[in-house]
C-alpha cells in the first residue's frame, strides 16, 4: 500500500550541510520527497512533538537541540513508507544502526542521530499534520 511517513532532517545534520547528502539516501531507497520545508522550530513546537518523551532524562536536552538550527520537515511516499524509512534511518543509537543507513553514516551520537521519522502510520498522519497542510503535499 502506498503510504506517507513524516521525517525531520534535524539540526546536527542541517548545521554540517548534509540535507542533499541525507535525500539522495532517502531517495536513492525509492522513497518520493512529496513534501518538504525548512523550518525552524520553537520551543513550543518542539516540545509538544517529543511531548511522548517528557518523562524522560534526556527531554530537556533533546528539545534544546532542535530548537538549537533549522530542521528540514519532510513528507516521504512509497510502498510500506513508515516501516521502510525505518529501515533506511537505522537504529536510534548509531553504535547499533546497520551500514549504509542514515544513522550510520551521519549521526554524532544517539541524541544527535541526523533524522526522525514516524514510528506508526497513525503517527505519520499526526506528525505531518503538525507541519503540513494538503496544498503542501504534491504526490
Ligand atoms: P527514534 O528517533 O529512533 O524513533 P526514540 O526512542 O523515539 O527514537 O527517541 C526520540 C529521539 O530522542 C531520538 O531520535 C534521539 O534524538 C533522542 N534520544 C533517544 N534516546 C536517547 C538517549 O538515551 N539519550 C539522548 N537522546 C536520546
Amino acid at each position: 500500500m502506498t503510504e506517507r511517513t513524516f521525517s525531520i532532517i534535524k539540526p546536527d545534520a542541517t548545521r554540517r550541510n548534509l540535507t542533499g547528502a541525507i535525500n539522495a539516501v532517502i531517495e536513492g531507497a525509492g522513497l518520493r520527497i512529496v513534501g518538504q520545508r525548512r523550518v525552524k522550530l520553537t520551543e513550543a513546537q518542539a516540545k509538544k512533538f517529543y511531548e511522548v518523551h517528557a518523562e524522560r532524562p534526556f527531554y530537556g536536552e533533546l528539545v534544546s537541540q532542535m530548537i538549537a538550527e533549522p530542521v528540514v520537515v519532510q513528507v516521504l511516499e512509497a510502498e510500506g513508507a513508515v516501516a521502510k524509512y525505518r529501515e533506511v534511518m537505522g537504529a536510534t543509537n548509531p553504535n547499533d544502526a546497520a551500514e549504509g543507513t542514515i544513522r550510520k553514516l551521519f549521526a554524532l551520537s544517539i541524541g544527535e542521530n541526523s533524522v526522525h521519522g514516524s514510528d506508526s502510520l497513525e503517527n505519520a498522519g499526526i506528525e505531518i499534520a503538525q507541519f503540513f497542510t494538503d496544498a503542501d503535499i504534491v504526490g
